[in-house]
């Protein structure tokens, strides 16, 4: 029997591209660049698979086809607000993702991010690269405490609660959720968290407040200067979400006038282009969209993603089936 053929549109670890290869006719994109939507729209005409990744924008555009040989988008990543879900379900074809396999990594790396901020370790590194460190002083770079302090958790899925495990368990702080449905009592009690009902209910009780909710149309701007301005004054804002969720002209406002303490950024609207704006602003930590970047994640994703096509080809429901 022929093999599937199958599209990866960037490099993936060799082990998982192996073992592709062996199962599926499988054509990888070695160029450096991301596959512009005219690309993707001729993959989906000629592949019965395309794996996209976060940078792989399949929009209208790209899925205006009238016959799609694809049948199967396999994500490697576990959002997917970069696909038009919408066409997509018009075109009769599955959506598969990568979830549970990074949580714990992208959760480090809003751990990460947190201490950073409060620590002022990006502000310090810069200045010791850039030769200015004058030495130890009592007022140098001092930042603020973490410990015992709270936390906001917007959005309560597997990587909100891998953030709420680290920050209450290693660093005893307190936890607010916010979430679109009710977390049951159990999973709140294990981080020992206490839901709110809104936005505009966390945001003000926060020292901290970490985004883990999805990106998409639905949440953009999710987090504005009316959100903003509810902070307390030296709060922190970290995202490891989708940079579209929070509005980055408002905040780079909020960063340079102080009206919050600070933010700490691994992901950005329209990556990889920065707002130069932000770029201004010194209480600021940003990382290019590591949260998943170690070899452990990047392995167990793309064999999530060999899994998931395997079960599809072969008449299975894949366990990772978004719609
Ligand atoms: C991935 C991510 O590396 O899984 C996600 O949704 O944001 C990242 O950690 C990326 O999406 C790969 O496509």
């Amino acid at each position: 029997m022929q093999k599937p053929k199958v599209l990866v549109t960037r490099r993936w670890p060799a082990a998982v591209e192996a073992q592709l290869s062996e199962r599926f006719d499988t054509v990888l994109n070695t160029g450096d660049k991301p596959l512009n939507e005219i690309e993707i729209r001729d993959a989906l005409r000629s592949f019965d698979a395309v794996l996209p990744t976060v940078t792989d924008t399949v929009s209208a555009k790209a899925l205006d086809v009238s016959q799609p040989q694809a049948r199967i988008l396999a994500n490697y990543g576990v959002g997917y607000s970069h696909i038009d879900m919408e066409r997509v379900a018009d075109h009769g074809m599955m959506v598969t993702n990568t979830p549970d396999v990074l949580s714990e990594c992208t959760a480090d790396i809003a751990m990460t991010l947190l201490l950073m901020v409060a620590r002022r370790a990006g502000e310090g590194e810069r200045e010791l690269r850039a030769g200015q460190w004058t030495g130890w002083r009592p007022t140098h770079l001092v930042g603020t405490k973490v410990s015992g302090k709270t936390l906001g958790v917007v959005g309560f899925g597997r990587i909100g609660q891998e953030m709420a495990r680290r920050a209450h368990h290693g660093f005893g702080m307190k936890i607010i959720v916010q979430n679109r449905s009710r977390v049951p009592p159990d999973v709140l009690a294990k981080f020992n968290a206490v839901q709110v009902d809104s936005l505009e209910d966390l945001m003000p009780q926060c020292d901290f407040i970490s985004l883990h909710c999805p990106g998409g149309p639905a949440n953009r701007n999710l987090i504005n200067t009316r959100m903003m301005n509810l902070m307390k004054p030296d709060a922190f804002l970290i995202n490891t979400a989708r940079g579209e969720v929070i509005d980055e002209l408002a905040l780079s406002r909020a960063l340079m006038f102080e009206t919050i303490g600070g933010a700490a950024l691994d992901v950005f609207d329209g990556e990889p282009r920065i707002n130069p704006d932000l770029l201004q602003c010194d209480n600021l930590v940003m990382l290019p969209h590591l949260g998943s970047a170690t070899r452990e994640a990047r392995e167990a994703m793309g064999f999530r993603v060999v899994d998931n096509l395997t079960d599809f080809f072969e008449g299975r429901d894949p366990r990772d089936r978004v719609s």
